[in-house]
């Protein structure tokens, strides 16, 4: 097993120091399948509750000042939107990205933007502009865009128009960014299918890339690593878009099948590990550190959320730190020789390290548990949060069913 060397070592702490992480609000809360939910007494409700949890994480990994919002679940219709800012610097976090949500109102039913009714065309509009208002009032930096559009049937509508609709839309959109939010970033997310089931208008990173296009220069894709078809080479994707300059960030999730926002790495560690690589290569490459927003997307429901989600950072931070292990001019020199099998030990090598102790001292310099995950099954935190929060929702009456879709 190769040993890390006291350089490599101080070389990764660095690395380390920079790595950055976003949690997801809604992974935190009881969330389901189409089949039903499963609660948790310890899930959070509210998002006072939400950014605790987040603060948690953060305390207890050191990786995560930013909590991503979902506009309609984090926010009450005309309260001031700073209150869940001064929410978010009392549990220790910032908001992050904002997610507006056009995909669960009835009006959405045929597609928010590329909806054959310019009723809900507007909506989805009007909602996101109302989107960029917060985002701009709560000191986020980021638009993260995932709209459920597509349609079920051949026939059932015409895909240009759609198309064209939904370029007009982001034209709007990053106008309106332009004006009330400088030093923002639209982020353009894509997904195969689900819940449209014959197309989706945004299915592939192309279609992102183009509409990025179609919307200006602060408009990236989003990669949301659970997103893609079987046997997609993802680091290939994310190697591209870094050299076109349009690589926004990712939605880090794992998948066995499809959608399933499994934990990172759960399913295929090294797949995520040379995503990480192919970032570094790049770094490597052309000696630039390029802006990307890491963000979790998971909200996976049969393990307790707060536990998978240190977990998650956990494996990350691994994940990470294994990519900046790689030894590039090895690497350089095996691939100018066309020596396959040492250009392929340098990634595996680094694969193969373990990593566990240089992590544990980074941690201990950061005053951080070396096992976050063993610190926080020990601190009894969520056994205790879930007698809490079990008799707030009796206090308020709240009675929780299994919602069948
Ligand atoms: C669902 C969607 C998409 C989106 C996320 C948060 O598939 O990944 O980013 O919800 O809105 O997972
Ligand atoms: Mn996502
Ligand atoms: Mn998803």
């Amino acid at each position: 097993m190769p040993k890390i060397d006291t350089r490599t070592a101080n070389r990764l702490f660095k690395a380390l120091d920079g790595f950055k992480i976003e949690l997801p609000s809604w992974g935190f809360a009881d969330t389901g399948t189409r089949f039903g939910k499963f609660f948790q007494d310890a899930a959070a409700s509210t998002i006072d509750e939400k950014l605790h949890d987040a603060g948690l994480v953060h305390k207890l990994t050191g990786s995560c000042p930013n909590v991503a919002v979902h506009v309609l679940w984090d926010f009450t219709e005309g309260e001031d939107p700073r209150m869940t800012r001064r929410l978010a610097r009392k549990h220790g976090v910032r908001i992050g990205s904002i997610n507006p949500n056009v995909f669960q109102d009835l009006h959405y039913k045929l597609g928010s933007f590329c909806s054959p009714d310019a009723k809900a065309r507007k909506a989805a509009l009007d909602h996101t502009r109302d989107s960029i208002a917060i985002g701009s009032a709560v000191g986020s930096k980021v638009l993260t865009m995932w709209l459920a559009d597509g349609t079920n049937y051949p026939g059932q509508d015409n895909l240009r128009r759609r198309k064209r609709d939904l370029q007009q839309a982001f034209r709007k959109i990053h106008q309106a960014m332009d004006k009330s939010w400088p030093g923002s970033m639209l982020l353009i997310e894509y997904k195969p299918f689900e819940p449209a089931f014959y197309h989706t208008d945004i299915a592939d990173w192309g279609m992102s890339r183009a509409f990025c296009d179609h919307a200006g220069p602060r408009a990236k894709v989003l990669v949301d690593t659970g997103h893609h078809l079987q046997g997609s080479n993802i680091e290939h994707i994310v190697s591209f878009l870094l050299d076109e300059g349009m690589l926004g960030g990712f939605h880090f999730n794992d998948r066995k099948y499809a959608d399933d926002d499994l934990m990172l790495g759960s399913i295929d560690p090294y797949a995520a590990f040379r995503i990480f690589d192919q970032i570094a290569q790049f770094e490597f490459d052309t000696g630039r550190k390029p802006r990307i927003e890491y963000m979790i997307d998971q909200s996976h429901n049969l393990k307790p959320k707060l536990e998978a989600m240190v977990q998650t950072v956990d494996d990350a931070q691994r994940l990470f730190a294994k990519a900046q292990l790689v030894d590039r001019k090895k690497l350089a020199t095996a691939q100018r020789r066309g020596d396959i099998n040492a250009a392929e030990q340098c990634l595996r090598s680094a694969y193969e390290t373990d990593v566990r102790d240089a992590l544990a001292q980074w941690r201990r310099k950061h005053k951080l548990p070396a096992d976050p995950v063993g610190a926080l099954r020990d601190s009894g935190v969520i056994a205790r949060l879930g007698r809490e929060r079990a008799a707030g929702r009796r206090a308020r009456g709240e009675v929780q069913s299994a919602s069948y879709a």
